[in-house]
Parts: C-alpha cells; sequence; structure tokens
C-alpha cells in the first residue's frame, strides 16, 4: 500500500481537510428518514420497519474490503433482514472509499446502517487535526477525499453523531464491548461507555508493551441479553460464543476475513430472538 512520507502530512491535512470542525451538516442526499427517528448515540432496532425486514444481518469489521460488505448486503437483501455493520469499515484492505460508498448506498436506501468503530474515531481526530498520523491513515483520507462526491464529508458527518451501539431489548451491537449503561433506559453519553463501545477492556500485562484485550465485559451481560461485537479477532474460523453465569451470552463476530489467515462470518437475528417475549 502506498504511504505518504511523514514530512508531507501537516500539508496533506490542509489541502484535504478544509473544515475545521466534524459537526458538518448530516442527512445528505436522500436523507435516510429512519435515521431521524434513532437516538445520535444509539440505534434503537425496534424502530426498524418489521413488515419490511424480518430481521437483521449482522456484518463485523469490513476494513475496506466492499466485496465482503456487498455480499453481505446482497444476502441481507435476499433475505429481508436489515444490515447492521459494526463499525471498522475502513483501513488495511484494498479499497476504503469503495466500503464507505457501498455503506452510504445502503442508508441512502434504508438497507442498513453502521456504528461507530476505533477506525472511525481515529479517522475523524485526524481528519480533525488531532490524534496521530499512521500512515494507512493518510492514505485513507486521501483515498476518501479523491473519491469525490462528498463522500468524505459524509462519512465525517455521520461519525460525528457519535452512534456508539444499536439495540433492542434482547440484543446489543457495539464495534468492541459492552456497558451496562447501553441498556439504561435513556443512555447518556459517558466517557467508559464510549471506551468500552469503540476499544474495549484493555489489561495491562507484565512484559507486553501494549495492553491485552480482555473481555471481563462479558460477566457484565444480563440474563437473556446477547452482545454481538467485532473489533477483535478471538477465532480465525468461526465467530467465538461465549455465555456468563448469570445466562448473558457474547458472540464475537470479527473472524479476520480482512486478513491473511482470517474468513468472513455473519449473524441472522429474527425478530422472535431479539424483542421481548410475546
Ligand atoms: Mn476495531
Amino acid at each position: 500500500m502506498a504511504t505518504c512520507p511523514p514530512r508531507n502530512i501537516g500539508e496533506a491535512q490542509v489541502s484535504l481537510f478544509p473544515h475545521e470542525r466534524c459537526d458538518l451538516p448530516s442527512g445528505r442526499r436522500s436523507g435516510a428518514p429512519w435515521l431521524a427517528r434513532a437516538s445520535l448515540m444509539y440505534f434503537d432496532l425496534t424502530t426498524l420497519d418489521r413488515t419490511r425486514f424480518g430481521g437483521l444481518l449482522v456484518v463485523p469489521d469490513v476494513h475496506a474490503h466492499p466485496d465482503a460488505l456487498d455480499a453481505a448486503a446482497t444476502r441481507a437483501r435476499e433475505e429481508g433482514l436489515f444490515l447492521v455493520q459494526l463499525g471498522d469499515l475502513v483501513d488495511r484492505g484494498p479499497s476504503s472509499a469503495m466500503a464507505v460508498a457501498l455503506m452510504r448506498e445502503l442508508e441512502d436506501v434504508g438497507e442498513g446502517t453502521f456504528l461507530c468503530g476505533n477506525h472511525e474515531h481515529k479517522l475523524a481526530r485526524f481528519a480533525n487535526g488531532g490524534g496521530s498520523a499512521a500512515p494507512g491513515r493518510v492514505e485513507t483520507l486521501r483515498e476518501l477525499t479523491d473519491f469525490g462526491d462528498g463522500l468524505l464529508e459524509w462519512y465525517l458527518a455521520r461519525i460525528a453523531e457519535g452512534r456508539l451501539f444499536a439495540r433492542a431489548p434482547k440484543l446489543v451491537l457495539a464495534h468492541a464491548a459492552f456497558h451496562r449503561a447501553m441498556l439504561d433506559e435513556a443512555p447518556r453519553p459517558n466517557r467508559a461507555l464510549h471506551d468500552r463501545a469503540l476499544y474495549g477492556v484493555g489489561k495491562k500485562v507484565e512484559g507486553k508493551k501494549f495492553p491485552v484485550r480482555s473481555r471481563e465485559w462479558v460477566r457484565e451481560i444480563p440474563a437473556g441479553v446477547t452482545v454481538v461485537v467485532g473489533h477483535d479477532v478471538v477465532d480465525p474460523r468461526e465467530p467465538h460464543r461465549e455465555s456468563n453465569a448469570h445466562g448473558g451470552r457474547a458472540i464475537c463476530l470479527d473472524t479476520g476475513g480482512w486478513r491473511a489467515d482470517g474468513t468472513w462470518s455473519t449473524w441472522r437475528f429474527r425478530w422472535d430472538e431479539v424483542l421481548p417475549d410475546a
């Protein structure tokens, strides 16, 4: 992958990102009217039209593989399911721009949506003049800018809405990990929830430079609730499933299709699995 030499980073920021802040107008194009009913911090899955969709298709980290997202979107359409992508649309793969453009199409026709991942968060910070200029991030921004058609602005505006999780009474979807406050009646923005949703839980381990990812958040899932996350490839062969002592359940859906040893996974939920028992 081509990278931008470090000496050009400051210059690239100026020329690529004339806007100073992330609070661009959202709802460009057709405006996806179903979004208006969703809270900005989370997506209430019960607002989806259950006469149009028989359930959900959950798609983990795409990492710039538009073919994988396209295949999932085709399956969702064929099976009458609404697609929810768990974040990390960009970076690492062959085309961040095509992956984002495809997601914009899905949102425009109301067939799917995405949550914020850590790669969205870092990209937006960098685009706004903060964060670190990792070579891949510079390249992704350049790619989204070169695509034109307002794609970068659309993506940044959607990220700025800060949608950290999606939920139905018996289901929580987030990029990296669950936080109890995601089930509050009226969730309020808070730092702990934000960090969990985007980055998960890291534990310092003696002798390791970076914190090791921990799944101790699984213990906090209440009985009867399923949490689906991406972010961390626990098992590259199949989704990792784990239950806690109360009967709360976690599914780690990222099986690393974007890396050489991985596979692509998706997960279907019918409404009767995620809504309260009738
Ligand atoms: Mn991630």
